[in-house]
């Protein structure tokens, strides 16, 4: 009688091996599809210049963000080539944030605030500051155009939580 449990035990093991091949057998398959990496690597680059170095800062600019939806100064200009240290401090009592990008860029981070709100990590182009907190960004930017620092806490970039970022 004891001998039959070794059965089960058996066909368990076999089982398992069948789905550790199963498993296996789709990413042989999606191997040979190359568009995914290269719509990942894109999604690092940014239009609106690149992360700077620190040793590069040429440009000091403090910006605050208000409960008002606002940011103070609400507008900058920056020479074509420099790097900006930007200072973000959070005077207001809700957390907010400061996203460098085109309005392109923009838009993209808002959607994708949007699918999950807890998205909120600090990136090369994009900082969130807590209620009294101050976090910097070091930025290059490198073309001359029009950009923006926008807060993409729901509901925010809506209200016009946006500072117009000028490179000439
Ligand atoms: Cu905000």
């Amino acid at each position: 009688m004891k001998s039959r449990s070794i059965y089960p035990a058996v066909i368990l093991a076999s089982i398992m091996s069948a789905a550790t091949v199963q498993a296996q057998n789709p990413e042989a398959s999606g191997s040979g599809d190359q568009h995914h990496p290269e719509a990942h690597s894109s999604h690092d680059q940014f239009a609106a210049g690149e992360p700077g170095k620190p040793e590069n800062v040429t440009h000091t600019i403090e910006i605050k963000t208000l409960d008002s939806m606002k940011y103070e100064p609400s507008s900058l200009t920056v020479g074509r080539g420099e790097t900006v240290r930007l200072i973000v401090t959070n005077i207001g009592r809700w957390i907010h944030e400061a996203t460098i990008g085109t309005v392109a860029e923009q838009q993209a981070h808002e959607a994708e605030m949007k699918t999950d709100p807890h998205k909120v990590h600090d990136s090369p182009n994009s900082v969130t500051v807590d209620p009294g907190e101050t976090k910097e960004l070091i930025w290059h930017f490198d073309q001359p155009g029009q950009f923006e620092i926008g807060c993409h806490i729901p509901g925010h970039y809506e209200s016009g939580m946006v500072a117009e970022v000028t490179i000439r």
